[in-house]
């Protein structure tokens, strides 16, 4: 290695300024006098990924000489968020690009805001990938994040007149500096056509899968570094691209435009991330962009195996394939077709190899969302995947006679394909029987699978079955996001607690120091004013910043409750408009979420929030106790600015719905108080902090269960509870709706007739604890200790946790230090 000081390696502050210049003028060609901020940003992002490249080489150098396991992370998205304040925290760079900034005339603050995010996700899931990448990267895990490069990601949303409006999403348009293409390593994946038998030399009969059409799979790597550990590992991202040949057998017959009208169907692959949809269920470009990436991983992984000169039958031993949900979970028949169609392995020895290399996660308890292909379907677009999916089947199904003798009922629950009437393709029951571990994303969650959901294969295979809390990286829900609470944890502790946050445990006793209470106040009031600015541009509302901060922010799910939280809302609005002189603290109302744009009550709740504001904030008799703001286009950039500044941290779905949650410890770790059901990972976050430092509220996941099984009446609730009812008569009425009386009707329909997600059941509840937030509010001390508890024993909700627990309980890998 030649070792050089140069302008691309060099981080003094002259180097990084000289090297910032160089990439402005030779890289985006422009010059300092006329360079944007856009221009000036992606230069300042080539002079940072140029400091990376040399431990991105030197990782792979070492993973490849210590010939060690490597965890493949299957996703179908990842959430990535702006690259560059995290690398520069991780890099340790920030201050002296910071400065080289300045002295170039510009503000590194502005600079970053002009990157725009990859929202290759929907949420939880998406999000869920890109923080365990960074702790994979930190703890030294060797590792490859496989996805699509889509190039629209999750659509941008505006709200106009109240609803929401969905625009495209093109955060390529200024070209992105962070990834690199590598087509050389490009491989075709096939769709469609029809299987053929043939004998191979040896007299053995085999199958061969002959597509109707192949596109080209072109990978983009962006690395992900890791926090002062000086790994950097790979996320590898495919774009779909035509073959020179894609209609074979146009070209055959001299059909040229028929055959060049064929990169359209490549093109698209890649095309679009689909939002968590009721209707996606059963499209085929949905399963087409499963198959597409999960195959493009599969080819590569083997490719590194064959080239690092080991045998195709030791592929188990050297690759851990995680699947983030179902999406990937075609993965499990496209190795078995690789291993034996391609790779001519018997049978018994390529399963021996898939199903000690696959692993699974589960991610919702929604029936609704559990993923199944219409079989006829599946067998046009994948024909050969579904002859071995047969044959999987076959196999399986013999063992679960053996094991449960007669019970046919049984058998045909845990069949892959479902025979009843119309036929699918059980994408969950592929998973598990193709995995040799399972995990849910709480202990309640798992809980609940090993219960129902999952409980046959449960019960055939208790073994496989395994636990895995989430956890969210301290690095940019805490040290990026909020710089002053840091710097004050960073005075007091050190600056241990970024790898590792048990370390933030010492901050319990300063619990107890009124100074350092005064202290945090003083932080947590300037980062509020930060977020009173954004709002204020964004919005055009003014809040006040020494109102409670009270935060609801994600995708809008009935199951998630923001109407639950309109019921309080106008509770307390009713409470002033009775007694205008009403001694109320004073709250803001911070909502921010997408709505699916199929799902149609969602967006109705987007506009009931809306239109509860237009009426509250105006009313003279509030006098501005009450301010209600929709944030539109809620997205980690906005996440970034939002958990910092909340107080309040609402985690209210009806218990039993939400797999874990993962903005429920981003809040927490921010030092705001939870008030919550014993839902997902609220339960382990109330264990963490401690009881009496929880605002807790509503039924249990097992009560809920009694109730509806009881024949649940909202109605009967509705009509005893004076409160509830002058809420739902006032919408009703049309008071929110400039007299419409329809407007709402299908929502306040569902929570009077059967309110699946027993709102009626917990509000009263619901106001209590709120009512007991308010109190405890109005005493600061106690407010600021009962923060500062949460913000120290969150140590448990890093995803460095996660991953070790991953890391040991599945993967059977070992974490490396750079040799
Ligand atoms: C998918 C669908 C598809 C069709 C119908 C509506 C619907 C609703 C939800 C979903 C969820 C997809 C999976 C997901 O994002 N799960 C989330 O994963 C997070 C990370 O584990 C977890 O914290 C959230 O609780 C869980 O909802």
């Amino acid at each position: 290695i030649v070792q050089i000081e140069d302008d691309r390696t060099a981080t003094s502050v002259e180097a990084l300024k000289r090297a910032i210049l160089d990439n402005l003028y030779y890289i985006v060609g422009t010059t300092q006098a006329n360079a944007s901020n856009q221009e000036f940003f992606a230069a300042v992002a080539y002079t940072v990924r140029d400091r990376i490249l040399a431990r991105w080489f030197a990782t792979l150098a070492c993973y490849k000489q210590q010939d060690v396991r490597v965890v493949c992370y299957l996703s179908a998205e990842f959430l990535m968020g702006p690259h560059l304040a995290n690398n520069l925290l991780n890099l340790d760079l920030e201050e002296p690009i910071r400065q080289a900034v300045a002295e170039l005339g510009r503000d590194l603050g502005v600079i970053e805001e002009q990157e725009s995010e990859p929202g290759l996700g929907n949420g939880g899931l998406g999000r869920l990938a890109a923080c365990y990448l960074d702790s994979m990267a930190t703890l030294g895990v060797p590792a490859i994040g496989y996805g699509i490069r889509y190039e629209f990601g999750i659509f941008s949303q505006q709200i106009r007149d109240g609803w929401q409006v969905e625009l495209t999403d093109y955060w390529l348009r200024y070209g992105n500096p962070w990834e690199i293409r590598h087509p050389h390593e490009a491989v075709e994946v096939g769709y469609g056509g029809r299987t053929e038998g043939w004998t191979d030399s040896t007299g053995r009969y085999r199958v061969r899968w002959v597509p109707a059409s192949v596109v080209r799979g072109v990978p983009y790597n962006t690395p992900i570094v890791g926090y002062r550990s000086g790994i950097a590992n790979d996320l590898r991202l495919w774009r779909s691209e035509s073959t020179e040949s894609f209609y074979f057998d146009r070209f055959n017959s001299g059909d040229y435009q028929g055959a060049v009208a064929g990169k359209t169907f490549a093109e698209n692959i890649s095309k679009v991330l689909y939002p968590n949809d009721e209707e996606i269920q059963g499209k085929e470009l949905r399963l087409q962009q499963q198959y597409f990436f999960t195959s493009c991983a599969l080819q590569d992984m083997i490719r590194l195996h064959l080239r690092a000169g080991r045998q195709i039958d030791t592929f188990h031993e050297k690759w851990a394939i995680q699947l983030n949900d179902t999406h990937p979970s075609i993965g499990v028949a496209e190795l078995m077709r690789l291993l034996v169609d391609e790779h001519g392995l018997d049978w018994e020895k390529a399963w021996e190899i898939t199903s000690n290399t696959f692993s699974y996660t589960n991610h919702t308890l929604l029936p609704e969302a559990l993923e199944r292909w219409p079989r006829p379907m599946f067998a046009s677009i994948l024909p050969r995947h579904l002859e071995i999916i047969n044959e999987i089947n076959a196999r399986f199904l013999s063992e679960v006679r053996k094991h449960f003798d007669g019970d046919e009922a049984r058998v045909s629950r845990m069949s892959i394909i479902d025979e009843h009437g119309e036929k699918f393709v059980r994408m969950a029951n592929l998973a598990c029987v193709g995995s040799y571990r399972v995990n849910g994303v709480a202990a309640l969650h798992t809980e609940l699978l090993k219960k129902e959901v999952l409980r046959d294969f449960y019960e055939l295979w208790p073994e496989k079955f395994i636990n895995v809390t989430n956890g969210v990286t301290p690095r940019r829900w805490l040290a990026v996001s909020n710089p002053e609470q840091s710097a004050l944890m960073t005075r007091r502790v050190g600056n241990g607690w970024l790898n590792n946050l048990d370390e933030l445990k010492q901050l319990e006793g300063l619990a107890e120091d009124a100074a350092f209470r005064a202290e945090w106040r003083r932080v947590q009031h300037d980062v509020k004013v930060r977020l009173t600015n954004y709002i204020l541009e964004a919005t055009g509302i003014s809040v006040d910043p020494s109102s409670m901060f009270d935060v609801l922010v994600k995708r809008i799910h009935e199951y998630k409750r923001q109407h639950l939280k309109v019921l309080h809302i106008l509770t307390l609005y009713f409470r002033l408009k009775r007694k205008p002189n009403l001694e109320m603290a004073p709250r803001t109302f911070l909502f921010g979420g997408k709505a699916a744009p199929g799902y149609a009550m969602a967006k109705l709740i987007i506009k009931l929030i809306n239109s509860v504001a237009e009426v509250v904030n105006t009313d003279p008799d509030v006098k501005h106790r009450l301010k209600v703001v929709f944030l539109p286009d809620y997205d980690v950039s906005l996440g970034q600015k939002v958990y910092p500044a909340a107080d309040l941290s609402e985690q209210i779905s009806t218990a039993g719905k939400e797999a874990s949650g993962t903005g429920n410890m981003k809040f927490a770790m921010n030092g705001a108080l939870t008030i919550g059901t014993l839902d997902g990972a609220n339960i382990e976050i109330r264990d963490a902090v401690g009881h009496e430092n929880f605002f807790l509220f509503g039924l249990t996941a097992d009560q809920v269960q009694s109730t509806l099984a009881q024949g649940y009446r909202p109605r009967a609730i509705y009509e005893s509870n004076p409160f509830l009812r002058e809420v739902i008569d006032s919408i009703s009425s049309g008071q929110f709706s400039h007299r419409d009386q329809n407007l709402f009707r299908p929502l306040l329909d569902q929570l009077l007739n059967s309110d699946p997600y027993l709102l009626f059941a917990d509000y009263q509840s619901y106001i209590d604890c709120q009512d007991r937030v308010t109190e405890i509010y109005r005493d600061q001390e106690q407010w600021s200790r009962m923060a500062i508890l949460n913000a120290a024993r969150m140590g448990k909700f890093s995803s460095d946790r996660s991953i070790r627990e991953y890391s040991e309980n599945i993967w059977r890998v070992a974490a490396i230090t750079l040799c």
